[in-house]
């Protein structure tokens, strides 16, 4: 049996190269969470009016890892401090977001966000939100896997 995540952090190819390395995750998608359009393009997210976070969906073996284990690794990958951007991509496309799929995992969000907070190595604020993600999009084909298809690990 395998368990499902969401993580906003930023352009998401590196995101998804990132979540992909790590032990007990056996599969990743890209896609669009967070938002209201129907079934949005990559065109329509990126012009930043549809509300969407460019988002991971992780699938994870819950007996090799856990969403806690996976939502620390997030916040290691990614400055959370940016709000609405990060790095070179500014819009609230790119912002660092929770996607929380059930209590269990929201409770877990918040635990391990105020755990960040509350360990004080950030220099700026923690901007990372909880959302309710509503129905995960996946993105175009050429966006999945996006830089292992160019040879990068
Ligand atoms: N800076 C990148 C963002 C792409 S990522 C899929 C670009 O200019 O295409 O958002």
């Amino acid at each position: 049996m395998t368990e499902e995540a969401l993580f906003a952090a930023g352009c998401f190819w590196g995101v998804e190269a990132a979540f992909r390395r790590l032990p007990g995750v056996v599969e990743t998608a890209v896609g669009y969470a967070g938002g209201t359009t129907p079934d949005p393009t990559y065109e329509q997210v990126c012009a930043g009016g549809t509300g969407h976070a460019e988002t991971v969906r992780v699938r994870y073996d819950p007996a090799r890892t856990s969403y806690a284990d996976l939502v620390r690794e997030f916040f290691r990958l990614h400055d959370p401090t940016q709000k609405d951007r990060q790095g070179p991509d500014v819009g609230p496309q790119y912002r660092s977001a929770l996607f929380p799929l059930g209590p269990e995992q929201a409770a877990t969000a918040r635990a391990v966000r105020q755990a960040e907070v509350d360990a004080g190595h950030h220099a700026a604020p923690v901007a990372t939100t909880i959302e309710n993600p509503g129905p995960f999009h996946p993105a175009e084909d050429y966006h999945q896997q996006y830089l292992e298809k160019r040879g990068y690990r």
